[in-house]
């Protein structure tokens, strides 16, 4: 019987994936969960088949050009693929999948709750419940904005933007989008095209990131970006920290030009930024868009797909590098 492929698993995963792991190949677990240094990414992936990665370890093109040439698949447990590179990988002929689709209703579901909890101050009523300092009422207190009939404008209708789009019209939103290509009819449901992402800003009440860190995307909302959203509008980013200049963010969140915002993602991850944390008008959550049971279990199930495919050397359904 031919050995099976060894495989370094980098983070824990839900228990299902582990049996399926511990079934089929010859998996390497972190027991203890810690975050791999560069160092240490490097060495333990020196006498292995393929990685199944997190977003938590970052396959630069240095540490691509110390992967051993028995290493054929950097198989990710993500649908963000921004912390490998892609060009490096492909050169080396090192094969990079990731996990789409599975985790479009839980990152949307946290979308919703982001822009929710941003719209009707959330963060500031939980705060003030826990601190014991509920000491007052009136119709003038906490009031918020409320979505309903509101516009919804998404960047990067993908998968989960159009998952996104299908809740917030339950919410009785209008959904405007921007996104490299425009969607068929069918796919667009009644959503409103703009072809640039300056000719949707205008008509963004809330404002909600869903695409990837490209170099074409990194950064890209700065203040001059903030500055064309209509006043007191909300901003929701579940997809990177990157996409956003967070002093600008800041900025925007100080003079009110952004009535609020929710956010699950961070230029720094894990920690975030204190500067937003300082802000009452900020609804945060610590990268949790798709933590939940099932999307955990899928995600994992999509990337030992990918890993079978490959070994049974056939083209994997996720192919991106
Ligand atoms: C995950 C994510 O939490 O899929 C992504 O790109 O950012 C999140 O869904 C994470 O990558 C899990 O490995």
């Amino acid at each position: 019987m031919s050995k099976k492929p060894v495989i370094l698993v980098t983070r824990r995963l839900s228990d299902e994936v582990q049996q399926r792991l511990s079934n089929d190949y010859e998996p390497i677990f972190n027991s203890d969960d810690h975050v791999f240094s560069k160092s240490e990414l490097i060495e333990k992936c020196q006498n292995v088949d393929g990685v199944l990665p997190c977003h938590s370890e970052v396959f630069s093109s240095d540490v691509i050009a110390a992967l051993p040439a028995r290493l054929k698949v950097i198989a990710n447990h993500s649908v963000g693929v921004d912390h490998v590179d892609l060009v490096a990988a492909k050169d080396k002929g090192i094969i990079v999948t990731n996990t789409p689709d599975v985790l479009s209703d839980a990152t949307a579901e946290i979308a919703i709750l982001c822009m929710l909890a941003a719209a009707r101050r959330g963060s500031e009523g939980d705060r003030m419940m826990r601190a014991g300092a509920w000491d007052f009422w009136s119709p003038a207190f906490m009031v918020g904005v409320q979505v309903t009939g509101k516009r919804f404008g998404i960047i990067g209708m993908g998968r989960v933007g159009q998952v996104t789009a299908e809740r917030a019209r339950g919410f009785g939103m209008e959904v405007h989008y921007h996104n490299r290509r425009r969607l068929d009819k069918v796919e667009e449901k009644g959503a409103i095209f703009h072809d640039s992402v300056d000719g949707l800003l205008g008509h963004a009440d809330v404002l909600s990131l869903h695409c990837p860190v490209t170099p074409d995307t990194s950064g890209f909302m700065t203040t001059e970006k903030f500055d064309l959203l209509p006043d007191s509008a909300i901003f929701v980013n579940t997809a990177r920290g990157a996409l956003v200049d967070e002093e600008a963010l800041v900025a925007a969140l100080r003079s009110g030009k952004l009535f609020a915002a929710g956010l699950d993602v961070y230029r720094d991850e894990p920690g975030g930024n204190p500067e937003l944390a300082a802000l009452d008008n900020v609804f945060m959550l610590p990268h949790i868009g798709s933590a939940t049971r099932d999307t955990r279990i899928a995600m994992g199930f999509r990337a030992i797909d990918n890993l079978d495919a490959v070994f049974a050397g056939h083209e994997p359904k996720d192919r991106v590098a």
